[in-house]
């Protein structure tokens, strides 16, 4: 099989193509990705010589026709991801997440390719704290940030060009994703990067916002049953019931490390920030048969801490202005 990887050299997607090369050889995997700031050529080092890296956009359309023809599936996770910078520039978004997944869609639909488009539980807007309410393919698409309205724009893009064109595409919404390789700007390996470099942890708010954490492993996993087992035109919820409010992951993080557990800075809240996600998996475990392995939050977080401890040659050339742009914000 031939795999075109869209945005393979960013968080999941360089978790994606580590184990594919690790566990399915008979698979060509090519990358297409834009290399932004979020993406990193030394997240592939591993796999440089098992792939093919293409450095260039995803809406460049002369340059993803070329790519989807030459492959039998492709799985889209590129994109723009962090939720602050959508609010303090919304424009690359709309190009990135909406424009770029119009573009895949166009060269799948000429050249017959399968795709898989990856998204997020976010598209579903947020939930009261009541535990019973949760996520699920029925849930009507309500996104609250830049960030999440372009999401549900591609994977509206996505239903419509099934329906319309009869492109075989199946698409997974996830929930919160942590694991090695996530960039320093995100909630866990931010928290995980300042307290090892003499930094206090920062939290929005109360921390009383929930989120639902899986392991990246797992999310891939499921991805991978997703393109093997999954019928077209179908959505997939992808989550590993890992409910906890960023309080709780935050005093669980400074445990882990040796910290006190008010060893931390209250800053400025989110605008608009979003209340609870939870995703009910049901269907996605009784149809495809998955289940996620990493169910254990503090045994997953203390590898991952283990991971950003032996791999500061990874992050710490980032850290600096990382937090420098955090600080103009108040956060
Ligand atoms: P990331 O920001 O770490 O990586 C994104 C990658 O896409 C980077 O390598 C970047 O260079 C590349 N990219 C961005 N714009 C591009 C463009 N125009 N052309 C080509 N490449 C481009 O993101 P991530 O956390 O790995 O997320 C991957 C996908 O999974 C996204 O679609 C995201 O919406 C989705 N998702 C993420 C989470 C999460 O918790 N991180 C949860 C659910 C869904
Ligand atoms: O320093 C911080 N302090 C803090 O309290 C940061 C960076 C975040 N937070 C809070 C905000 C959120 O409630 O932690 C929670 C998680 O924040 P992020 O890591 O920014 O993730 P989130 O906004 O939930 O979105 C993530 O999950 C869904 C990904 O970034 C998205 O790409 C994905 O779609």
């Amino acid at each position: 099989m031939r795999l075109l990887v869209t945005g393979g050299a960013g968080f999941i997607g360089a978790n994606f193509v580590h184990s594919t090369v690790r566990e399915r050889p008979a698979v060509s995997v090519t990358v297409l990705d834009a290399l932004t700031y979020a993406g990193s050529r030394e997240s592939l080092r591993p796999v440089e010589n098992d792939i093919r890296l293409v450095e260039g956009d995803v809406t460049d359309e002369p340059l993803v026709d070329r790519l989807v023809a030459e492959s039998d599936a492709v799985v889209h996770f590129a994109a723009e991801t962090h939720v602050d910078n959508a609010l303090a520039d919304p424009a690359v978004f709309v190009r990135s997440n909406v424009v770029g997944t119009f573009a895949i869609l166009e060269a799948v639909r000429r050249h017959g390719v399968r795709v898989h488009h990856i998204s997020t539980d976010e598209v579903y807007g947020d939930l009261p704290l009541d535990p019973a309410v949760r996520f699920t393919a029925a849930t009507p698409l309500n996104p609250s940030s830049p960030y999440s309205a372009t999401k549900a724009a591609a994977d509206l893009l996505v239903r419509a060009w099934v329906r319309s064109y009869g492109v075989a595409a199946t698409m997974s919404n996830c929930s919160n994703n942590y694991g090695p390789y996530q960039h320093i700007e995100k909630f866990i390996p931010r928290q995980i990067t300042n307290i090892l470099s003499g930094r206090r942890p920062k939290l929005y708010g109360a921390g009383a916002n929930v989120r639902d954490w899986i392991h990246v492993e797992d999310h891939n996993s499921a991805v991978w049953r997703i393109l093997e087992n999954g019928v077209s035109g179908s959505t997939y919820l992808i989550g590993a019931d890992g409910e906890r409010d960023n309080l709780s992951v935050l005093r669980l993080i400074l445990a882990l490390m040796g910290h006190d557990a008010d060893d931390f800075d209250h800053v400025v809240d989110r605008s608009g920030h979003d209340l609870r996600y939870a995703i009910d998996p049901s269907a996605l475990c009784a149809e495809l048969q998955w289940a996620p392995k990493h169910t254990d939050l503090t045994a997953g977080l203390s590898s991952t801490i283990e991971w950003y401890r032996e791999n500061d040659w990874w992050w710490g050339p980032l850290k600096e202005q990382v937090e420098a742009h955090y600080a103009e914000r108040g956060q």
